[in-house]
């Protein structure tokens, strides 16, 4: 996958991305004329993208064919994808190899017996919507298709590394970890064979065995905890990194982890031991010109306008974003709230009870938590983003994802964002309390249109947290805004669309939320404008979401400024 640093230095691995033959198929009908077996004609496109940036494809759904030739040793290939928009099939030399469903979760596939030569790999990128779509046809973001992160075949030999997390325990002072690996290995041989395996961490190894695994068989194996002494905590002011260097006979896997300490007491979000406000922005990994095939100059760039607001948080809202970007962070310190796209408004009554749809979900939480687990910076697990949590129904599938995420999610905290602050059921799977709320640009039952409406909010919520027992619980603002239509400005107060308006918006919440007792921290709606769905209809003027404090091309509006001064503030830089 695309990293910061060389993750193989024994493995061999073919990078796909780069020129494929592309043709676009609006009945998804090609598997009935052969295409699997060669695309008959086809433009060239350069992978990763996303074909509705091509000209004339901006409104395309249906099905999108890839063909790419290329030569390997052969053996066993691991094709890796690390992300497909939304569903993919894929073939090798006609024959069809698997399947995946989600468009911003990795996913491998596994092939034995790969000859030497040369080979072709045909994907189909389907994202149409039907009844089981994860999301649902309406969400407030883009349709986008194609194959949008890179690709790789990564040449498997003999014992190979699938996985491995590192998972520990850190003593109270924080100066020594209880480490331990949770492995999974694959046998890329027929025969069965045994290999040491090695991990070392820093300058220590904390595992060196011979392990044998059957013939093309995989093999979970879980080591015995080892005493880390002396380590060097990772923080938002000191980001220590310590790689992992993972080895058999003919495999490798380097990674990197940090060791720290998220939790929560007593109304209040403890890193390492201190109390941290959360000071953050959501960020679409989206670009008009890229759609989510954000290029990583481009995240570098982001990265630095928010650093440089002093935010000490972004929430990748409302889909996993890509391991560089994990890296970026992990790199400089910035906490990640990281969730799957189950984007409330969009799912019906029936959708929320559909077990198609549920088991989806859970799926896209197995997958983030795989291939995530080991990044420091992702300090929050978000469950879901505005579905009826004020119905009982939603209880189950909650409770369902929480314990997956408390389970096998590593330190982190698990929440989920809530429109429904007033009569939600399902904050008792909530390590924090984190609401989306309108006042000032939408209209409530309660909203008399007034900035000062959220002071009421702020009483509200208390007394609701206290009569369901919440109020031990921190509360996050983690959706809050106004629309701006960048270069529009008023000299009167409050005229909406203004960038003047945005900024005394946002100015209100931040002040009134910082004070206020029970808030830690605050993720403003949004870091930049976005392009949106068609089906977002109202209040998206030019089809695009423009709550952002910068326009799409990341030009600041005024309120850039106004959320720098206070967040700068707020954490004394
Ligand atoms: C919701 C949603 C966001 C965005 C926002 C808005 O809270 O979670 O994705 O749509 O509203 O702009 O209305």
């Amino acid at each position: 996958m695309k990293r910061l640093f060389q993750n193989h230095f024994k493995r061999s691995v073919i990078p796909l991305s780069g020129a494929w033959k592309f043709l676009i198929d609006a009945e998804c009908c090609g598997e009935e004329k052969g295409w699997q077996n060669g695309l008959p004609l086809g433009d060239t496109v350069i992978v990763p993208s996303a074909w509705n940036n091509e000209l004339g494809l901006l409104n395309f759904e249906g099905c999108g064919w890839y063909e790419r030739k290329f030569f390997t040793q052969g053996g066993t290939l691991s094709f890796e994808f690390e992300s497909v928009m939304t569903l993919a099939t894929v073939w090798l030399d006609g024959k069809k190899i698997g399947e995946h469903y989600g468009a911003f979760t990795q996913f491998e596939l596994i092939v034995n017996d790969v000859t030497c030569g040369e080979h072709t790999l045909i994907v189909r990128a389907d994202n149409r919507f039907d009844k089981n779509s994860f999301p649902q046809r309406h969400t407030d973001w883009f349709n986008y298709g194609g194959i949008a992160r890179d690709v790789y075949a990564h040449e498997l030999k003999g014992i190979s590394i699938l996985k491995n997390h590192i998972a520990y325990e850190l003593d109270q002072n924080l100066t020594k970890a209880t480490v331990n690996s949770l492995l999974e290995l694959y046998n890329a041989n027929a025969e069965t064979i045994t290999s040491p395996v090695c991990v070392k961490v820093g300058d220590t190894v904390i595992y060196n065995e011979s392990v044998t695994v059957e013939g093309y068989s995989k093999l979970s194996l879980e080591t015995p905890a080892v005493a880390l002494e002396n380590i060097k905590i990772w923080d938002t002011d000191a980001p220590n990194l310590y790689t992992v260097v993972t080895t058999t006979d003919t495999d490798d896997y380097v990674d990197k982890i940090g060791f720290r300490r998220i939790e929560v007491k007593d109304r209040d979000i403890l890193l390492n031991n201190r109390s941290i406000e959360l000071l953050g922005v959501n960020r679409h990994d989206e670009h008009p010109d890229w759609g989510f095939a954000f290029p990583a100059k481009l995240m570098k760039k982001d990265l630095d306008l928010i650093c440089d607001m002093g935010c000490n948080t972004i929430r990748g809202s409302h889909y996993p974003n890509s391991q560089i970007f994990l890296d970026m962070l992990d790199e400089r310190g910035i906490l990640f709230w990281s969730e799957i796209p189950m984007w409330g408004c969009g799912f019906s009554w029936e959708a929320l009870q559909n077990p198609v749809i549920i088991e989806r979900g859970l799926n896209m939480h197995k997958e983030m938590t795989r291939y995530y687990y080991n990044h420091p910076s992702i300090i929050i697990w978000g469950m879901h983003n505005e579905i009826d949590t004020s119905q009982k129904f939603t209880l189950p599938l909650t409770e369902q994802y929480y314990k997956h995420l408390k389970e096998f999610g590593g330190n982190r905290l698990v929440t989920h964002a809530s429109n429904h602050p007033y009569n939600d059921v399902c904050m008792g799977y909530n390590d924090i309390i984190c609401i989306n709320y309108y006042y000032g640009w939408y209209n409530y039952g309660d909203s008399t249109g007034k900035l000062t409406d959220w002071d009421m909010f702020v009483e509200k919520f208390r007394e609701r947290a206290k009569e369901m027992g919440w109020d031990n619980k921190p509360v996050i603002m983690s959706e809050f805004g106004a629309a701006a239509l960048a270069g529009f400005h008023s000299p009167f107060d409050s005229v909406r669309w203004s960038e003047e308006y945005q900024r005394e918006l946002l100015e209100h919440c931040l002040e009134l939320f910082h004070k206020t007792d029970y808030m830690r921290g605050t993720y403003i709606w949004q870091f930049c404008n976005i392009r949106t769905s068609p089906s977002m209809d109202i209040n998206r003027a030019r089809y695009f979401n423009n709550k952002g404090i910068l326009d799409e091309y990341r030009n600041p509006k005024a309120s850039y400024f106004k959320v720098k001064e206070l967040y700068r503030r707020y954490s004394n830089k």
